[in-house]
């Protein structure tokens, strides 16, 4: 068994999710390595000594660079808010580390293209965690729409609804501000949903988008955490919301096939509602992850008095089956899909194969970002430009 050390920069919510892939992988996956948690880093320091005792790092620190100058760190993780990504990311790859960065993997494709730029002169491996993908359902379309289950594709339809930021009451956290999240709606959740598109369906060559901003103003938020919506703020003052609530965009994909993308977080009784719905020449596929263990489909070859969706469970006999529950129906959360993504980070270093998602895949769907963004402001057609 390997042994590879940990950094990590960033203590609130997704240190906590990475954290729990790490000390759990070897339950689920031999994948020959153990991941030492070595020192996580956070601004905050009470919240850098709380992270280290709660989620199993040896120490913490209040400088981020304190994990990159460490020789014995071999992978960096970076789960802080968007702007700080392109820095960390680029010094981590400069030191020689492997990297997994959250999304959205910039603000802008400027951003991302610096980045993308320093892990390939470093030939470090590198993993945009976009882990919806990973869900074992998600994994169980592309193998469909891959084997020629649904023909070839017609149209993409998906949605990213929530409803956390929908009070005008919940405050002004990071994500609400450009300076430090690049974008609202469009890059925290849409991103997501233009990876769905981007893994089943294709490059994005054109786009038509409006983009909405509902609550211009909210409270001041304290703190350096986002901890979306379940605190109100103590404090009255409101500060100003400088990015979208709400997009809505076709895309014009490079194979031929349409599509559509909506997001929100301001939808009432929409809570992780991150959707896609693919029709085929020969069939459909539906993904729900509020219902997360089912993919829906169905074959237009089936009688006419048979034919209609079918729901399959996923489980032993489906992608990343052989490391999960032994029965389809007990469960796929949160925390398993980010497991199967940690996997994944393990198995490209350990077969010295490209991770999947990489910092190239999160650089295009930056390039799609921006356009949606630039085709609102222009109310026309844009070009992604994915192929310069
Ligand atoms: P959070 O607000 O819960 O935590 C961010 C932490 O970063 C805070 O503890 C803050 O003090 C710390 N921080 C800020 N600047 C720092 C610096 N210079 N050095 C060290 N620490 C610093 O944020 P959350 O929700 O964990 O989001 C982090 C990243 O993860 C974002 O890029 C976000 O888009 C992404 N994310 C991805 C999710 C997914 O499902 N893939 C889910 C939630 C977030
Ligand atoms: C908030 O909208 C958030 O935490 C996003 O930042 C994540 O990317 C999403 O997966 C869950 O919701």
């Amino acid at each position: 068994m390997k042994t590879l050390t940990v950094g990590m920069i960033g203590g609130g919510f997704m240190a906590k999710a990475h954290s729990m892939a790490m000390a759990s992988v070897n339950m689920f996956f031999d994948d020959g390595v153990f991941l030492k948690r070595k020192t996580i880093a956070d601004i905050d320091e009470e919240l850098a000594r709380n992270a280290a005792r709660k989620l199993g790092f040896e120490q913490y620190t209040t400088n981020w660079r304190d994990i990159i100058e460490d020789p014995e760190i071999d992978i960096v993780d970076i789960v802080t808010p968007n702007n700080m990504h392109e820095e960390m990311a680029i010094a981590a790859a400069k030191a020689g580390k492997h990297i997994i960065c959250e999304k959205p993997l910039g603000r802008d494709a400027q951003e991302t293209e610096r980045i993308l730029e320093a892990v390939e002169a470093a030939n470090v491996k590198n993993l945009v965690a976009f882990n919806y993908r990973k869900t074992p359902a998600v994994a169980l379309a592309k193998k469909y729409i891959s084997e020629g289950a649904i023909g070839e594709i017609l149209n993409f339809r998906g949605t990213y609804l929530q409803d956390w930021s929908a009070d005008p009451a919940s405050p002004l956290s990071w994500r609400f501000q450009k300076e430090m999240a690049g974008s609202g709606a469009l890059g925290d959740i849409g991103t997501h949903v233009l990876d769905f598109a981007h893994y089943l369906v294709g490059d994005i060559d054109q786009v038509m988008a409006t983009t909405k901003t509902w609550i211009p103003d909210r409270p001041i938020q304290k703190g350096t955490v986002d901890t979306l919506g379940n605190n109100k703020s103590e404090i009255k003052e409101l500060g100003h919301v400088d990015v979208d609530d709400e997009f809505l965009t076709l895309l014009r994909f490079r194979n031929g096939v349409i599509g559509s993308i909506e997001g929100t977080r301001n939808a009432w009784g929409r809570h992780n509602f991150l959707t896609f719905e693919i029709h085929g020449e020969k069939g459909s596929i539906v993904f729900n992850y509020e219902r997360r263990d089912e993919l829906q489909v169905c074959f237009s070859e089936d009688p006419d008095d048979r034919r209609g969706f079918k729901t399959v469970y996923t489980g032993a006999a489906h992608p990343y089956g052989e490391g999960l529950w032994p029965i389809p129906g007990l469960g796929i959360g949160y925390s398993e899909v980010k497991i199967i993504e940690m996997h994944d980070f393990l198995q490209a270093i350990m077969t010295d194969k490209e991770c999947e998602p990489n910092f190239r895949d999160g650089h295009k769907i930056a390039k799609v970002t921006d356009a949606i963004l630039e085709s609102s402001r222009l109310d026309r057609w844009v070009a992604t430009n994915l192929s310069e």
